[in-house]
C-alpha cells in the first residue's frame, strides 16, 4: 500500500507517535537481520564488560541472551547505511523536514522467553536538547504480537508533563515513579505491533514502555534517534556526547547559522567539533596571516 505521508505526519504531531506497517523492504530486512546475527555471534566470545553488548545475567557463549547491542551504526556498515543515509534517514526527513541530525542508535533485542520489560519513561530526560524535536524511529526486525512485549505509547503525552526519572532518594532509575504513574495515564497506551519491517516513530517526550517478551520468539527493535538540524544536545547531561562516533552528525540538508536558546536567536559559529579550528587570531587576520 502506498504511504500517505501527510496522514503519517498529522498522526505523529497529534499523538506523539505513528506506526508504519511493513515500512522496510524485504531486502533491507534480511540485511539488517544478517547484521544482527553477526553481532550476536560475536557476543558469544566477547569479554565480560565489552561495551558493545548488554547481556542478560544468564547469557553464555552457547546460548547468547542479549538485552541490547549498543551503537549498531558503529559496529556494522549495514546499520550505518540504514540509519545515516538510508530508509530511516528518509523517514526522519518526512517527520522533521529537510535538515536533520543523527543522535544515536541501539538494538533492543528483548530475547525470547523472558526478555526484560522497559518501564514507563520519556526519552528527553536521558539526552536533553535545545528543543523537543528529537524523535526515535524503531524497526521491528521480527513480526511482533501482544506476547512479545510490543512498545506501548501514551497518545498525546508528548505535550504533557515531563516526569522525574529519579527515585525519592535522587538516584537515577530511568523510569517514572510508581506514585506518578496515574498522572502518566498509562492505561490509555496504544501498543504498536505489526509484521517484520514495521516502523515506529515516537517523539522524545512521549511516555512509552514495554512488557517482558513471554513468547518463544525474540523481539529485536532497531532504534535510531534524530533531531532537527537546529536542535542541539546539551553536553554534560545524560548520554549526550557519549554514545556514538556519528552523534550529532548532519545526515540530511544544511546546518543552520542561527541558534535559538532560551527564546533568543543568535548567529552562531560553524561546528568545529571535529577539527579545523585554529584561533581567533588566525580567523580575524585571515588565512595568510
Ligand atoms: O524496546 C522497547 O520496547 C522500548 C525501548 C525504549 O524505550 C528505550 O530503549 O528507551
Amino acid at each position: 500500500m502506498a504511504r500517505d505521508r501527510v496522514h503519517e505526519l498529522e498522526t505523529y504531531e497529534r499523538d506523539g507517535f505513528v506506526c508504519l506497517e511493513s515500512f522496510v523492504t524485504a531486502d533491507w530486512l534480511s540485511r539488517l537481520n544478517a547484521a544482527m546475527e553477526r553481532l550476536i555471534d560475536e557476543s558469544r566470545t566477547a569479554a565480560p564488560g565489552d561495551w558493545r553488548f548488554d547481556p542478560e545475567p544468564d547469557h553464555t557463549a552457547d546460548a547468547p541472551r542479549l538485552r541490547r547491542i549498543n551503537t549498531p551504526v558503529d559496529l556494522d556498515p549495514t546499520f550505518a547505511e540504514f540509519a545515516l543515509d538510508g530508509p530511516a534517514t528518509d523517514l526522519a526527513v518526512d517527520m522533521l523536514g529537510p535538515d536533520v541530525r543523527f543522535h544515536h542508535s541501539k538494538l533492543n533485542i528483548k530475547w525470547s522467553g523472558g526478555g526484560e520489560e522497559v518501564k514507563w519513561h520519556q526519552d528527553i530526560q536521558f539526552w536533553p536538547h535545545t528543543d523537543f524535536s528529537p524523535l526515535t524511529i524503531g524497526i521491528y526486525l521480527n513480526e511482533v504480537d501482544d506476547q512479545m512485549g510490543p512498545m506501548g505509547i501514551v497518545p498525546g503525552s508528548h505535550r504533557g508533563e515531563l516526569f522525574d526519572l529519579r527515585a525519592d532518594d535522587g538516584s537515577w532509575t530511568g523510569a517514572i515513579r510508581d506514585e506518578d504513574l496515574d498522572r502518566a495515564d498509562t492505561a490509555t497506551a496504544v501498543y504498536l505491533k505489526g509484521p517484520a519491517g514495521s516502523a515506529t516513530v515516537h517523539n522524545c517526550c512521549a511516555i512509552h514502555g514495554s512488557a517482558p517478551n513471554t513468547s518463544p520468539r525474540m523481539r529485536p527493535l532497531l532504534l535510531q534517534t534524530y533531531s532537527r538540524a537546529d536542535s542541539y544536545p546539551l553536553l554534560g547531561v545524560g548520554t549526550n556526547g557519549k554514545i556514538s562516533s556519528s552523534a550529532h552528525s548532519l545526515v540530511r540538508g544544511a546546518a543552520p547559522d542561527r541558534i535559538t536558546v532560551g527564546g533568543r536567536t543568535m548567529p552562531a559559529a560553524p561546528d568545529w567539533y571535529k577539527g579545523k579550528y585554529t584561533s581567533i587570531f588566525a580567523q580575524q587576520q585571515g588565512p595568510d596571516s
